[in-house]
């Protein structure tokens, strides 16, 4: 799955056609930053936002939630059935609490992770979670460079979770997915990309070009490698 990224399209007047570019090309969701400037130094899509959003196109949101203590605040959202969210490990005590009161809105709850936190943060959550969000950068900014060591945490994360048996728990990479890295991490066990300016939003071809670009180095991965 593609997930291209809201803070990512810079000319708001023009926001509404790059969204209906954006589902003519199949996007099948649309990663929301949320920011609070506490857990991470920026400030980012507020409530009203992204309901405004939600009544402009129909693209599923992926909301990526970098706030302190995220299970106080999932009732501003007015999260749907079907949509994606994100908690960091990071950012509460009651990760489990956040997770569980995710899925109760019905929708797909998923950890997410910074580059330095280990992956045994998560053992006794993985079956409250419908998948993990690779943070391979660290979160707050785009257009940053790839922590290198994120690759090979992408492959552990893949391993870890098949001998659990949980092959189904998706992977999503958020960070300088670039056509570069996308086949890295493909190859490494990702299942959602999460689309910036190093893709979709870069500065050359248009967003057609660039997803069908994408779709085939995510395809064709092995070649990319
Ligand atoms: C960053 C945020 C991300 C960015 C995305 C930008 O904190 O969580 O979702 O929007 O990483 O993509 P790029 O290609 O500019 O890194
Ligand atoms: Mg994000």
């Amino acid at each position: 799955m593609i997930s291209p990224s809201v803070m990512c399209i810079s000319e708001w007047q023009g926001a509404k056609e790059i969204l209906c570019e954006l589902e003519k090309n199949h996007t099948d969701l649309l990663h929301t930053d949320v920011m609070d400037g506490a857990f991470v130094p920026n400030l980012m899509l507020g409530t009203e936002s992204i309901k405004h959003l939600r009544k402009i196109t129909s693209i599923p949101l992926d909301i990526h939630m970098m706030v302190e203590h995220p299970e106080d605040k999932l009732s501003w959202f007015d999260i749907q059935p079907g949509e994606y969210v994100s908690v960091h490990v990071e950012s509460t005590r009651h990760l489990q609490k956040a997770l569980a009161g995710i899925r109760e809105y019905g929708a797909h709850p998923m950890a997410a992770l910074n580059p330095a936190t280990p992956l045994c943060s998560l053992e006794d959550v993985l079956e409250d979670v419908d998948g993990v969000v690779v943070m391979t950068v660290n979160p707050g900014f785009a257009g940053q460079k790839l922590v290198p060591q994120t690759l090979d945490k992408i492959s552990r994360l893949r391993k870890m979770l098949a001998d659990a048996g949980m092959k189904d728990k998706l992977i999503e990479v958020d960070g300088n997915v670039s056509f570069v890295n996308a086949p890295k991490m493909r190859r490494a066990g990702a299942d959602i990309f999460v689309c910036g300016t190093s893709s979709v939003f870069g500065r050359e071809g248009t967003i057609q070009e660039n997803i069908a670009h994408f779709r085939e180095a995510l395809q064709n991965f092995e070649a990319y490698c």
